[in-house]
């Protein structure tokens, strides 16, 4: 059987689902940029990347070497080809404007350049997430700098959404909106190529993924629906689960995808002020994305999260999502 490759996925998506042409370059040119961040990652110390810049992002987290560097090989990658109209990343401030001597395009994206990067030194799976938005026509000028606010659009806005994966494989996972594709990368040929044709979570499991370090702060539904979990069969859920934490939301999500399961990060009482840990632009709204066009759900323990109105590029969210039993569970005690 011939190998369909993630170029004639996408072009045979511009035949048959309308991706326009300008898409399909963006998503390949995303796709370039992971192949060098999987390379740069691979290297380790022998490419002298491992370690910390000794310089803090906006969320006052310490930048890794390869956050910088991964961030940079993205924009690069992004800058020129004239169909972006702006960027924003976990690793920067503010949005990055597209340089005046480039063209500028119909999309916005948005990117965590190397999730779960405190994983990096220890040798474990990371990975990059993408989300790609319509710039909305009002801000589509090729003079003024793009105004932030143009990136500040509900999940269910986003036209596609992905992530890649570096663990023992490389791979890359992505949404257009008509379900879930997994494509590997060949390492001898250079190209991603479809593994995994049409990705679905169960709607029921027996896996959990928490930061159990955080009981202490966690909201009475959220230690409630741990201690139901915990409880196994002689609880009132009537069966025994397994627990897995990565500490990559890239790495759990994947996991999820591959064989169900339950990723929750909770807002807790440690800052009241920022729900949650996770980021709703460049993690929970693409990983929500491909959840759901997975069969599986995502709510913030109140609503879902693609439904969110977002009101900063680095807002904070509380993120439940997977096996469609559980989330809708633990977002049931949460409503009640
Ligand atoms: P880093 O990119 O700073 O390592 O953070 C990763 C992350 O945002 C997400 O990918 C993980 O699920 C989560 O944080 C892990 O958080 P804990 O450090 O609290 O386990």
């Amino acid at each position: 059987m011939s190998r369909v490759t993630l170029s004639r996925y996408l072009i045979e998506q511009t035949r048959s689902n309308n991706t326009p042409a300008d898409l399909r370059f963006l998503i390949e040119v995303v796709a370039r940029a992971c192949k060098e961040i999987s390379h740069a990652v691979s290297k380790g110390a022998l490419g002298g990347v491992l370690g910390s810049m000794g310089t803090e992002n906006v969320q006052g987290e310490v930048q890794k070497k390869l956050d910088v560097i991964s961030n940079e090989i993205l924009l690069e990658a992004n800058e020129w080809g004239g169909h972006l109209a702006g960027m924003a990343s976990e690793e920067m401030d503010n949005a990055y404007q597209i340089p005046g001597k480039y063209p500028k395009g119909a999309y916005l994206l948005v990117f965590d350049p190397l999730d779960g990067s405190s994983n990096i030194d220890v040798n474990v799976s990371v990975g990059t997430i993408f989300s790609v938005l319509r710039c909305p026509d009002e801000y589509l000028s090729q003079n003024d700098s793009l105004d932030e606010q143009a990136f500040l659009q509900p999940g269910t806005k986003q036209v596609c959404a992905g992530y890649a994966i570096y663990g023992p494989q490389t791979m890359l996972v992505l949404t257009l909106g008509n379900g879930v594709k997994g494509f590997t990368l060949d390492r001898e040929l250079g190209s991603f190529v479809l593994t995994h044709d049409d990705i679905r979570i169960p709607e029921s499991t027996a896996e959990f993924a928490i930061n159990m370090s955080n009981s202490r702060h966690w909201e009475p539904p959220v230690s409630r629906y741990v201690e139901e979990l915990l409880a196994g069969e002689e609880g009132p859920l009537g069966k025994n689960y397994n627990m897995r934490w990565v500490a990559a939301m890239v790495a759990d999500v994947h996991r999820i995808l591959t064989r169900g399961g339950l990723f929750m990060y909770p807002r807790d009482s440690r800052e009241p002020s920022k729900p949650g840990k996770l980021r709703l632009m460049y993690e929970a709204n693409p990983m929500s994305f491909i959840v759901e066009q997975a069969g599986g759900v995502s709510t913030n323990g109140l609503e879902r999260i693609l439904d969110i109105q977002p009101t900063s590029l680095h807002q904070r969210v509380a993120v439940y999502l997977g096996s469609k039993e559980e989330v809708e569970r633990v977002t049931a005690y949460h409503q009640a």
